[in-house]
C-alpha cells in the first residue's frame, strides 16, 4: 500500500519529492511503519517456522472456541474489589474474617501455570478468558495473576512487558481484586534489592492494578519482609497479606524446628509488622489435613487477622487439607481451574466448590459457571504442551524431598537438560541431602533454588553428599550456595550449619548483602519506574526483551500457536495489528538450506509474495 500510495502521489509523479515528503503525510508514514512491522513479524515467523524451538505444534483446537457465551454489554456483576475500593484494606480484611462463606482465590492466571507449564502462558491467552472470569465467577475473593516468576518469564521468554499484562488484566476484571506474589526484599527476583526498589515496585504495582500483595520471605525472616509490608500499607489502598512459609510436619513428634510454636511465634511477628491477612504458604504441599486443622485453629484463636491458605497438590490429597482447614475456620483458600489443577499446581476449584456446596461454608461460586470455564483452560494447556513438566501423576516423595510445586516441574526440565533426566530420583534424594547440609531450611524461591543448584551440582559431579559436607572445598560450589552461606538471603530459622559453613566459605570474599541504589538509578526510578524496575531486576532479560521488540516488533499480536511454532504451508493466518488493521499472512514454501545454511521462507502478505531469508539453526 505504501508503494502504491507513493506512485499515485501528485508530487511524486511531478518529480517534486523532498525529504519532507513522508513527514508531511502521516497517512503514508503509517503505511510505511506497518510495512516495516509486517517485515519484522515475518522475520520472527520465518525463524520459528524453520527452527521449531519447541517442536511441532500438537493441537489445532482454538481455545477461544471453547469460551462460554457471555453478554459483554450487561452490567458487570459487583465483586470483592468494589468492597475494597469502598471500604479500604482494613475493613476489607475484617469483613473477610467475619464472613461465613469460605473465600476463594483463583490461581490459574499465575501459580497454576507457573507450576505446570513453566509460567509460559501469555497475556493474550489470559486476556481472552479474563472477562469471562469477571462475569461468571464474581464471587471470587481475588485472582492471583501476577508476581512470582511471571515477571521474569514475561521478559525472558515471552517478549512481553510484565507491566502491560498487569494493566490489561486490571482493565478486564475491574470487579475482582488482583493478587500478586511478592518475594519480600527479593521482590520478583532471586536476590535482595535496596528498600528504594521495593518501595518503587510496590507503589507502581498498586498504581497499575494490584489490590492484594501476598508477601513472603524465603527464610521466614520478618525483617526481610518489613520494607514490602510498609510499602503496601503506605499505599493506603492495597491489602498486605503476609505469609508464613510452611515446611516439615508440625504434627510429627520428630519435628524439632518447624513446630506449632515456631509458626505461632512467626505469626506474632507478622501480625506486629502490620499484616491485614495472615497467609499459610504451603509451597510444596506438605501441610497434611491434621496439621492444617491444628495450625488454622491456633492462628484464629490467637490473632484477629483472617487466615488464607495456599497449597500445592503434589501428593494428591490437598483437597482434604483444604476441607480440614475450612472446618477449622480458615477464611480463604486458593484453588485453580480443574484443567490446570492437581499435582504441582493447586487443588481443583470445581472439587472445592462441589465439596462445600450445601454446607454453611459454601463458597458462593456457581459450580456450573466454574465448570464452564474449564474447556478453555484445557485447550490452553494443550497449546502449551511443550512446557509440561512430565510429572504425570501425584508423588508422595514430596514428603521426603520437600521440593516446592513450582520448582519440581522446573527441576525435572533442568535435570533433563543436564543429561540427568533418567536419574531424577537421585536428584530428589540429593535435594533432601542438600537441604540437610544447608541446615534444614525453608525452601521457596529463592532458597529453593539454592538447594536445587546444590543438588544438581552434586549429582552432576557424582559426589557423595556426606563427603561434600565434610570437605566442601574439594568441590565446585554454585554461586547461589555461596551467596546463601554468606548471608545474602538472611538468616535461616535453624541457624547456620557449622562447621560446614565456615569450611565452604574459606578463602571466599562474600558480596555485601544489599547494595545501595546509585543516585542515577534513584532518579530513573522516579522518572520511568516500569522500565527502570525491569532493568534493575532483570538486566539481561530486559535487554533481550528490547532486542526482540526492535527486531520483531510487538509479538503479542501473534496467536500462541504462531508464536511457538510459526505457520504452516497452506494456512492463512489473520493477525490483528490493532483494531481495523489486519494482516493476512500465508506460507507458500520453505526452500532447502543453501551452502551457508540459509533458507528462503516464501510468505504471502496481503496477497503479495514476501521472501525472508533465515538461518537454519537446527
Ligand atoms: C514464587 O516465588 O514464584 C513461588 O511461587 C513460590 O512458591
Ligand atoms: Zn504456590
Amino acid at each position: 500500500p505504501f508503494l502504491q500510495a507513493l506512485l499515485e502521489e501528485p508530487d511524486f509523479q511531478a518529480g517534486r519529492l523532498s525529504t519532507a515528503f513522508i513527514d508531511e503525510r502521516p497517512e503514508l508514514r503509517t503505511a510505511r511503519i506497518s510495512a516495516d512491522r509486517g517485515t519484522k513479524l515475518l522475520t520472527y515467523l520465518a525463524e520459528v517456522t524453520v527452527n521449531q524451538p519447541h517442536g511441532p505444534g500438537r493441537t489445532r483446537i482454538s481455545p477461544r472456541s471453547k469460551l462460554p457465551a457471555i453478554d459483554a454489554t450487561a452490567p458487570l456483576p459487583p465483586g470483592a474489589r468494589d468492597r475494597l475500593l469502598r471500604e479500604g484494606p482494613q475493613a476489607f480484611a475484617d469483613a473477610l474474617r467475619a464472613q461465613e462463606a469460605v473465600a476463594v482465590t483463583e490461581t490459574t492466571f499465575r501459580d497454576a501455570h507457573q507450576s505446570l507449564l513453566a509460567t509460559r502462558v501469555r497475556t493474550r491467552d489470559l486476556m481472552h478468558v479474563a472477562p469471562h472470569v469477571a462475569r461468571l465467577t464474581p464471587q471470587l475473593f481475588s485472582v492471583e495473576a501476577w508476581g512470582g516468576a511471571t515477571y521474569d518469564v514475561a521478559l525472558r521468554f515471552l517478549a512481553e512487558d510484565p507491566w502491560d499484562r498487569l494493566a490489561q488484566l486490571r482493565e478486564a476484571m475491574p470487579n475482582l481484586p488482583l493478587q500478586m506474589l511478592l518475594r519480600g526484599r527479593n521482590t520478583v527476583g532471586y536476590t535482595p534489592y535496596p528498600t528504594a526498589v521495593t518501595d518503587a515496585f510496590v507503589t507502581e504495582a498498586a498504581a497499575t492494578g494490584i489490590d492484594v500483595f501476598r508477601i513472603f520471605d524465603a527464610l521466614n525472616d520478618v525483617n526481610q519482609m518489613r520494607p514490602a509490608i510498609d510499602a503496601v500499607r503506605a499505599t493506603g489502598t492495597a491489602v498486605a497479606e503476609v505469609a508464613l512459609c510452611y515446611t516439615g510436619d508440625l504434627t510429627s513428634p520428630g519435628e524439632k524446628l518447624y513446630t506449632l510454636d515456631y509458626y505461632l511465634r512467626l505469626a506474632e511477628q507478622i501480625a506486629e509488622a502490620g499484616a491485614h491477612i495472615i497467609a499459610i504458604k504451603d509451597m510444596a504441599g506438605l501441610l497434611r489435613a491434621p496439621a492444617a486443622r491444628t495450625l488454622v485453629t491456633a492462628l484464629r484463636e490467637r490473632f484477629d487477622q483472617p487466615v488464607h491458605l495456599h497449597t500445592h497438590d503434589t501428593a494428591g490429597g490437598q483437597l482434604g487439607t483444604l476441607l480440614a482447614a475450612i472446618d477449622a475456620g480458615v477464611d480463604a483458600v486458593d484453588a485453580a481451574s480443574a484443567a490446570m489443577s492437581g499435582t504441582t499446581s493447586q487443588p481443583s476449584l470445581s472439587s472445592l466448590v462441589a465439596a462445600t456446596d450445601g454446607t454453611p461454608r459454601a463458597t458462593g461460586l456457581d459450580l456450573t459457571a466454574v465448570n464452564d470455564l474449564e474447556p478453555y483452560w484445557e485447550a490452553v494447556r494443550q497449546v502449551y504442551a511443550p512446557f509440561e513438566s512430565g510429572l504425570l501423576a501425584p508423588t508422595g516423595r514430596v514428603y521426603t524431598h520437600e521440593i516446592p510445586g513450582g520448582q519440581l516441574s522446573n527441576l525435572r526440565q533442568q535435570a533433563i537438560a543436564l543429561g540427568l533426566g533418567d536419574r531424577f530420583e537421585a536428584v530428589e534424594d540429593t535435594y533432601a541431602a542438600a537441604n540437610r547440609i544447608l541446615g534444614n531450611i525453608v525452601k521457596v524461591t529463592p532458597s529453593s533454588k539454592v538447594v536445587g543448584d546444590l543438588a544438581l551440582a552434586l549429582v552432576g559431579a557424582k559426589a557423595d553428599p556426606d563427603d561434600f559436607e565434610a570437605n566442601p572445598t574439594k568441590y565446585d560450589i554454585p554461586d547461589s550456595v555461596i551467596g546463601f552461606l554468606s548471608g545474602e538471603l538472611g538468616d535461616p530459622p535453624g541457624g547456620w550449619p557449622e562447621p560446614f559453613r565456615t569450611k565452604a566459605l574459606e578463602g571466599r570474599n562474600p558480596k555485601p548483602r544489599v547494595t545501595e541504589l546509585s543516585p542515577e538509578d534513584a532518579e530513573a526510578l522516579r522518572a520511568a519506574p516500569r522500565q527502570t524496575l525491569n532493568r534493575l531486576l532483570f538486566p539481561g532479560p530486559t535487554k533481550d526483551f528490547e532486542k526482540s521488540r526492535d527486531a520483531y516488533s510487538d509479538l503479542a499480536v501473534l496467536g500462541t500457536r504462531e508464536f511457538l511454532h510459526g505457520i504452516e504451508v497452506g494456512h492463512e493466518h489473520e493477525i490483528d495489528l490493532e483494531p481495523g488493521k489486519r494482516l493476512l499472512i500465508g506460507l507458500q514454501s520453505v526452500s532447502d538450506a543453501d551452502d551457508r545454511g540459509m533458507r528462503t521462507v516464501m510468505f504471502t502478505m496481503g496477497g503479495q509474495l514476501r521472501p525472508i531469508q533465515v538461518r537454519d539453526e537446527k
